[in-house]
């Protein structure tokens, strides 16, 4: 396909509900798209870049950067194949991942199409529905926290991960578990705590959890490691996973028994599989972050959890979590028993809302071939 011209564009969405971590609070999305128009299929990508760089580097700002004057311009005019051609002509530019990813993915999915077959295909899935858990922020009292674990097992969810930090663990978790014993529960610290809390994290074992989520400095392998040893507990990567290199040297070291795949965090779909790839050989499983995405994002994290080491349940849950009304159509819906059934239609398997996107755009710029 011939790449003619890619449009960024900033949209605006207030989430229905906040998402609070151990970083802060968001109660509204800044959120950059991109499309590309080729000689054939349009293609979309999301960015999940933050509006502030306090999850990793990047903001939504520094992507928009990124692909205005380096990226989106060094595939201008290219024809390219396939979506895995994109990280070599993208390999110039130093980091800016979530931003090379947005475009990358953005090539599979028009590959997919072009194709006519479903992306998750095109990607190596092999499963056909995924399982779904939940991720629940920092609330603003425990009990609120138990009322929405409660609404979200109702809801079918095979996995319940709270967020925490110091003075919003060990007493949170004693009051789940008194409620829910048996429950799949697994805690994320976005790196809220240091080695020297290590007597601190020993405690985290005694509530049976799946896994204790990057809870040490967010590009840290060394340290993890050494707290893997002292810990009952799996330690899973997330946020110092940055490609398929990095995912040897942590399990090499002993510095996590699972790893989070965000396809965004490691530079678009080529080094998730990769990743994805070197964890199954590990026998170490994976399964799907999520960056609060609309669900041009959320249709391509549902097509990466097909692939046959996704054994965990992962962050990819329903629109109607996030949204008041979702920019796909129909919106993401899970089952009663906590599964997201994967769509046989070629492409992404959702349509674009391109009227809705229309209006809740806020900036827009279109770069062409010269
Ligand atoms: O359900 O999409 C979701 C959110 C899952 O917990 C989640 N994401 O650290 O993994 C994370 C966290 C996050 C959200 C991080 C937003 C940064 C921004």
């Amino acid at each position: 396909m011939k790449i003619e011209a890619v449009t960024l564009r900033e949209i605006r969405m207030p989430l229905v509900h906040f998402f609070e971590t151990s970083f802060g609070r968001t109660t509204e999305r800044r959120i950059l798209l991109v499309t590309l128009h080729t000689d054939g299929p349009e293609g979309w990508g999301e960015c999940v870049a933050g509006e502030d760089p306090f999850y990793s580097e990047e903001s939504v700002d520094t992507a928009w950067y990124a692909v205005e004057k380096h990226l989106a311009p060094a595939l201008l005019g290219k024809t390219i194949a396939k979506g895995a051609d994109v990280p070599a002509l993208l390999g110039r530019v130093r980091g800016h991942r979530m931003a090379k990813g947005a475009l990358e993915n953005a090539v599979w999915d028009a590959e997919a199409q072009e194709q006519r077959v479903p992306l998750w295909r095109l990607l190596g899935g092999t499963q056909t529905e995924i399982a779904c858990g939940v991720s629940i922020g920092i609330q603003n009292s425990v009990e609120q926290l138990l009322e929405k674990i409660s609404t979200e097992l109702a809801a079918g969810y095979r996995r319940i991960k709270v967020k925490c930090k110091p003075g919003w663990d060990l007493k949170v978790f004693e009051r789940i578990r008194a409620r829910w014993p048996e429950i799949l529960m697994s805690c994320d610290a976005n790196s809220a705590y240091t080695l020297g809390q290590i007597e601190h994290l020993k405690q985290f074992d005694r509530f049976n959890l799946l896994m204790i989520e990057q809870p040490l400095w967010h590009d840290d392998f060394y340290f993890h490691a050494l707290l893997q040893k002292q810990i009952k507990t799996a330690n899973c990567l997330d946020e110092s996973i940055h490609g398929r290199r990095d995912a040897c040297a942590a399990i090499e070291l002993g510095a996590c028994r699972i790893i989070n795949i965000k396809v965004g965090r490691v530079g678009g779909f080529s080094e998730a599989v990769a990743v994805h790839d070197v964890a199954q050989q590990a026998r170490i499983p994976v399964w799907c972050g999520g960056m609060l995405e609309t669900g041009i994002g959320r249709s391509h994290n549902i097509a990466l959890s097909t692939l046959p080491n996704f054994t965990l349940p992962g962050d990819v849950s329903a629109s109607k979590r996030y949204w008041k009304e979702d920019i796909i159509e129909p919106a993401v819906e899970v089952s009663p028993q906590g599964l997201i059934k994967v769509s046989q239609e070629a492409g992404r398997g959702f349509q674009l809302k391109t009227g809705f996107i229309e209006q809740l755009t806020v900036r827009k710029q279109t770069l062409r071939a010269q």
